[in-house]
């Protein structure tokens, strides 16, 4: 059985609200045949939740999707139609009320119902619900029957239709199937350049059948909104003030009488407040109230390394006139403020230094912090395999990784409830968005108001959860689709400029300020944020868009440059206030490959490793587009070769392994340099507080920007990002044009720490380089803030010595306390910088030793310096280790402890680890 069916079962249980009378029939647990109009010989057992291919696949009629070029193979079953119908449902006649309802339906529907048409469906986002009473009473046999329509032929269709809307070439990015923007459906299902395209159809969500009896109701959606009196989404929270918590619950069904809600929220030592809220109001299926908490009363829910993840229960009991319980609801809630500030730059922050312009950053309960994190995509192309140990799993990756923070890549699904639970009691803030992205959107009035729909149900679903950080319209459509269009189609950029603002703006807005007062919103991941605000208008925002004053900086910023040439190169890299995304490909390590690759296809630019490659995208669905893929490998390839020793085994399974590692080290240090630029940037006139690259994990093996291959084994990128998400750390940055070199000692600490720095130049065979450095030794570093060590010249330090053969070492100490704690610790990190490029240093062998003890694995320099030294581990299990990627001094020892995240080798793995650094780069044999 299919580990998803008992997760379906139990996200679903969780889900349903209590109620005396009611019968709530869960539909995951009731027979479903799957079979197609396209292919009468196929019937085959269904699921829910499920997806048509998860059930193929189950029933053998398919194998493994992920598996070499499947993904090609398999385009017939997005171009079919498929029937989900059920064995007859044991329903009571004589309810009062009877209702179909759907959490997710994806996509395209006709909804038959005892024989009889019931409803369709075109909204993937969306919940239905359908009242099916009078078609119960004269029904023998209650059978439901759901048809699903081909996604890609209906986005054909309805791009077909006359009037329809259309952009100028080159503005909507094509990944595999087309017309993916006219539609609402997972974006990325029609291939994204990390994904493949299957645009797959079903019940992705838990279903019921609801049966009510008179005045009785059923709640369908929750919202919680937990603010500070007077907070607004646009300006900063005033932390004195007592909380409000207003309450909203969606029924179905009919209230009793006078209904009212009574509240309890209790912590983990009982019951804390309880009463009646106020001003309940009962309007169109709604009933809303609210409360005040006083500000004492809780305690503060602060995101991972900043302080505890404080929760409570709120318990909502709908009761009738005599106070009897109709229905409950409980919502695990958290009393935090979170805002994204884009206000104007104050004079007093200018006093402090910092350049004028517009903020662009987060404030956790009225404190600014630095955000660490990354970019979140669907993290399996069907999500239904998405259960909560796996989130767990990647999200405990994301805790060890030092990230505080996850963008929620818009273009996947809205995440489930259970990401929002693990992210609450983890403190991981999730930065969400619209599923909109890389394309402009329609704007008649169908899709308008099928979107509305849908930003309500999301926004008003997961609003309670403390995780939940911001809200953004869509993926890059302020800085890639609007300025595409306006050289393009300049003289027709007005008319599409307003249509953006009809959608992201006029549509959304309101809907998102009617139902949330305690989270922000924008309309693009990437802006320049907002100009002005007008509350005398349904829609207070004006953009600010190109309309920039020189020596002001704005916004956040996104950054892609594969000139694999410019490596650490931080004059290119953009000067704002917040990096939202950033980042090149790498290949998965050799133990992914093997997954999904038979062993005759192991090598760099098999066709079948070459067409996974979906960078550049791949243009449409044309199955043997090697010519868009050569362009990724290449960038790849030559970043190795420009970079590092170029791998030339004897072996080519190990050839294979080496370059895919090697390109795994050039994609980390791509992304060290940047972050360690942006980190300093917290000390600069820009005061920049966040880098998110992109991306976090992977949904298949292929080559892509993800730090965490899909399995969750951990890329080199995890790790040294880890590392270079420390609170404390020290980085060189070099100008590559002349040669100057800053050292920098950063911190993101609340407050200011006393460090400790130490610098020593060695040659590669370990010997210490007698050069002396005006560099400070003990400085104190501000809080969130850096402090500049030396200010000096590469050349001017080596004095006539080979750059080939320097390298600088690099460590800080530092004591200080984290955020919201008493407890002093001592923050260290040790960096290094290598002046002359890895690929013509003059590397030596600095003969690793490895050895272990039950848990840990120690490894040993002996002669010479190791660059990226890496602990492997064979396939079937995966770990991480407690450092990697890390480099050593000649006769430094390190010993490394590990996690392990799941295992099939029964500990087996342990006795394969092994050992290698950037020196076996230059060796013929061996991995
Ligand atoms: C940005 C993202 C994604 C994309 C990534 C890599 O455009 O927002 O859409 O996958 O870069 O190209």
């Amino acid at each position: 059985m299919r580990p998803r069916s008992t997760q379906a079962v139990l996200a679903a249980a969780s889900m349903v609200s209590v109620a005396v009378g009611q019968q709530v029939l869960n539909l995951s647990t009731i027979d479903w045949t799957l079979t197609s109009p396209n292919f009468s010989y196929i019937s085959v057992p269904g699921m829910v939740p499920s997806q048509v291919h998860l059930d193929l696949r189950e029933a053998q009629v398919i194998g493994d999707p992920l598996y070499a070029l499947n993904e090609f193979n398999l385009r017939w079953i997005a171009y079919s139609n498929w029937t989900y119908t059920s064995a007859p449902l044991d329903l009571h006649k004589n309810a009062s009320s009877t209702w179909l309802v759907f959490n997710g339906l994806d996509t395209f529907t006709s909804i038959d119902f005892c024989g009889e048409h019931v409803a369709a469906t075109n909204n993937q986002f969306r919940q239905y619900y359908f009242d099916v009473s009078a078609l119960l009473q004269s029904c023998d046999s209650p059978i439901l029957s759901i048809n699903f329509g081909s996604a890609p032929i209906i986005a054909n269709a309805t791009r077909a239709i006359p009037g329809q809307l259309a952009w100028p070439f080159g503005v909507q990015q094509l990944y595999e199937f087309p017309n993916r923007e006219y539609i609402r459906k997972e974006q990325s299902d029609f291939g994204w350049d990390w994904g493949p395209a299957f645009a797959p159809a079903g019940i992705w969500l838990p279903a019921y059948v609801v049966q009510l009896p008179q005045q009785n109701v059923y709640v369908r959606n929750t919202l919680v909104d937990i603010y500070r009196e007077g907070q607004h989404n646009f300006y900063a929270p005033d932390q004195t003030k007592d909380w409000v918590l207003n309450a909203s619950v969606d029924y179905l069904g009919s209230l009793p009488y006078r209904a009212n809600i009574q509240y309890t929220i209790s912590g983990p030592s009982g019951d804390l407040l309880n009463g009646f809220l106020s001003n309940v109001t009962s309007e169109a299926g709604r009933l809303t109230g609210s409360t005040s908490v006083p500000d004492g009363a809780v305690e503060l829910w602060w995101p991972v390394g900043m302080g505890q993840q404080q929760l409570y229960n709120l318990t909502l009991n709908v009761v009738d006139s005599s106070n009897t319980t109709v229905v409950t609801v409980t919502k695990r809630i958290g009393f935090r403020t979170i805002f994204n500030n884009q206000t104007p730059i104050s004079q007093e922050q200018m006093d402090l230094g910092v350049a004028p312009g517009g903020n662009w950053h987060f404030e956790i309960n009225g404190n600014e912090f630095y955000a660490k994190g990354s970019n979140f995509i669907p993290p399996d192309v069907f999500w239904p395999n998405v259960t909560e140990p796996r989130l767990r799993q990647l999200f405990d990756s994301v805790i060890d990784g030092n990230q505080n923070m996850l963008r929620v890549w818009s273009s996947g699904a809205y995440s489930p409830d259970f990401m929002y639970d693990l992210a609450d009691e983890m403190g991981i803030l999730l930065w969400s968005e619209f599923e909109f992205g890389c394309a402009l959107y329609p704007v008649n009035e169908e899709f308008l108001e099928n979107v509305a729909h849908e930003v309500e149900y999301q926004v008003r679903r997961v609003n309670h959860h403390p995780s939940l950080a911001y809200w953004a319209g869509g993926n890059e459509l302020e800085n890639l689709e609007l300025p595409t269009v306006n050289t393009t189609a300049p003289d027709e950029y007005p008319r599409y400029l307003a249509e953006y603002e009809t959608l992201f703006l006029d549509t959304i807005v309101p809907i998102v300020l009617g139902n949330t007062k305690s989270i922000s919103y924008s309309p693009s991941s990437t802006t320049n944020g907002w100009q002005s605000l007008d509350f005398s208008k349904s829609q207070p925002i004006a953009q600010r868009y190109g309309n920039l004053t020189e020596g002001s900086i704005y916004g956040d910023t996104d950054f892609y440059n594969y000139n694999f040439t410019q490596l650490g190169n931080f004059s290119r890299y953009p000067v704002g206030r917040f990096a939202n995304e950033f980042g090149y490909h790498s290949m998965p390590s050799l133990q992914s490959w093997q997954q999904a690759v038979a062993p005759e296809d192991l090598s760099f630019n098999s066709s079948v490793v070459m067409l996974r490659d979906h960078h550049p995208p791949a243009g449409g669905v044309n199955t043997s587009n090697f010519y868009n893929a050569s362009f990724g490998q290449g960038q790849m390839t030559m970043a190795v070769e420009e970079w590092y020793p170029i791998p030339n085994k004897t072996d080519s399974l190990a050839n294979f392994s080496a370059w895919c590692h090697s390109t795994q080290l050039f994609q980390a240090e791509f992304y060290k340099f940047q972050i360690e630029f942006y980190r300093r940037g917290s000390a600069l006139p820009e005061r920049q507080l966040g880098s998110l690259y992109w991306q976090l994990e992977d949904q298949w093996q292929a080559p892509t920007w993800a730090g965490i291959e899909y399995d969750g084994r951990w890329k080199v990128l995890h790790y040294v990002a880890k590392d270079i998400y420390r609170p404390v750390i020290i980085s060189a940055h070099r100008n590559v044009t002349n040669n100057d070199l800053e050292i920098w000692a950063i911190s993101d600490l609340w407050s200011s720490v006393s460090a400790s720095v130490n610098l020593a130049w060695y040659d590669w065979s370990g010997n210490k380089l007698n050069i002396s450095m005006d560099a400070a030794t003990n400085v104190s570093i501000g809080a969130i803030n850096g402090t500049k060590i030396l200010s000096s010249n590469v050349d001017t330090m080596l004095q006539g010595r080979n750059a080939a053969d320097a390298i600088l070492r690099m460590d800080v100490s530092a004591q200080g306390s984290l955020p919201n704690s008493n407890t002093t610790q001592t923050f260290t990190h040790t960096n290094w910088f290598h002046p002359a490029p890895l690929s013509s240093s003059n590397l030596t062998d600095p003969k690793l030793e490895l050895s272990k003890n039950n848990d840990t694995f120690t490894v040993k320099a002996k002669s010479g310096v190791a660059a990226f030294v890496w602990l492997d581990y064979p396939g079937g299990a995966v770990l991480n280790f407690e450092d990697n990627g890390f480099w050593l001094a000649k006769g430094e020892e390190k010993g490394v402890g590990y996690k392990v995240k799941s295992d099939t080798t029964g500990g087996k793995w342990k006795d394969a680890v092994t050992v290698r650094s950037l020196w076996n780069n230059t060796l013929s044999e061996g991995y």
